[in-house]
């Protein structure tokens, strides 16, 4: 029987240039965007002008760009199937930016949980930009007239806020952008930090809470051993009274590929000492080659730079498409 082709689809996202990345942002976000890339139509973009929405090292930003795409490189992302560019390099990305600002009402801003949580974490130093955070991102998701949205559970909200603001321009002033949609893991979406395993794995708090994606077998074993467990010893899935060993479960089985049922019974009446031993050596093993593929690619920085510059021409070309129609609809000369 012939199978039935899938329609491809545009597929949009980002990661911030503020940290190592880490085994939440690859479950999360990027193992999707590989498995994406095969028949659709991707996108996948460096956002330094999210980056500089918190205080950060003017010093160290540049390297950090080149260490993210070399990550996107490294764990898979194939810059012949995938459009791969830095936000900045497209300014197309601020002027949509202000104009999508003149009608995203302040009110649906202040209820973003993200604000809010940075807010709180950089008390007394709140930028404009920090505020305008979620236009920014529905100006990078529109201009590419994305129809899904691969991420983790804590950037929901703000897809939710693009879509929003693309059903208001479009009821305002005709139809002009795609309606996007986020894609979330069913597991895996939100991976906990080690040391707090009630909070989110993040790359801006200390190395300790977060496995990163090129760690060294010592660094894994050292963070996996001093993980947060829970009272009690036996190895089950219950993220509401034992986060820290669900935590680990979720993050064993989506390497493994078994299910978290099927570790449950291995484990059955083995200790946390055990499980963790092994979750090391599975982690160490499976992120080595992460860390070979990165190495080759430090090796070779012109290839960095070569890759962003064919992504940009890509990107640019739908970008300016885009603001030709929304210049257009809303009466700009
Ligand atoms: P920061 O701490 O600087 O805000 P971050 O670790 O949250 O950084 P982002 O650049 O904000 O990383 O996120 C990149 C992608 O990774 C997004 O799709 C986000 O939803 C996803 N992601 C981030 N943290 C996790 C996590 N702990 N579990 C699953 N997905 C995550
Ligand atoms: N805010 C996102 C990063 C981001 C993004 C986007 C993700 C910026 N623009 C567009 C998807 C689509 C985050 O992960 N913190």
């Amino acid at each position: 029987m012939k199978s039935e082709k899938l329609k491809s689809v545009r597929i949009f996202s980002g990661i911030q240039p503020s940290g190592d990345i880490h085994i939440g942002n690859y479950l999360g976000a990027i193992k999707q965007w590989i498995a994406l890339q095969e028949k659709n139509d991707c996108v996948f973009c460096i956002v330094d002008w999210h980056a500089i929405t918190v205080p950060y090292e003017p010093k160290l930003l540049r390297q950090k760009i080149k260490e993210v795409t070399a990550t996107y490189l490294a764990a898979g992302i194939n810059p012949k199937k995938s459009v791969i560019f830095v936000q900045s390099h497209i300014k197309e990305h601020a002027e949509l930016t202000w104009l999508l600002n003149t009608i995203t009402p302040i009110g649906d801003l202040q209820r973003m949980t993200q604000f809010k949580d940075k807010s709180k974490k950089y008390g007394g130093n709140i930028s404009a930009g920090l505020f305008n955070y979620p236009v920014l991102m529905a100006a990078d998701i529109l201009l590419y007239q994305t129809e899904l949205v691969p991420v983790g559970q804590d950037q929901k909200q703000h897809v939710e806020l693009a879509r929003e603001i693309a059903r208001r321009f479009n009821a305002k002033f005709g139809d002009t952008f795609t309606l996007p949609q986020a894609q979330i893991m069913k597991i895996g979406a939100k991976i906990m930090s080690l040391a707090e395993p009630t909070k989110k794995m993040s790359k801006s708090d200390k190395p300790e809470t977060r496995i990163g994606l090129f760690d060294t077998a010592e660094q894994i074993k050292k963070k996996i051993g001093s993980a947060t467990t829970d009272s009690g010893k036996e190895i089950e899935y219950n993220p509401e009274q034992k986060p820290g060993i669900s935590n680990l479960l979720t993050i064993y089985s989506l390497f493994a590929n078994k299910t978290i049922k099927d570790l449950e019974n291995e484990y059955a009446g083995k200790n946390y000492q055990t499980f963790k031993q092994n979750l090391a050596e599975l982690l160490i093993e499976k992120l080595a080659p992460f860390r070979t593929k990165k190495a080759e690619f430090e090796e070779n920085p012109e290839q960095i730079g070569k890759v962003l510059k064919e992504g940009a021409e890509k990107a640019r070309a739908i970008a300016q498409t885009t603001m030709e129609k929304v210049r257009a609809t809303m009466g700009l000369l």
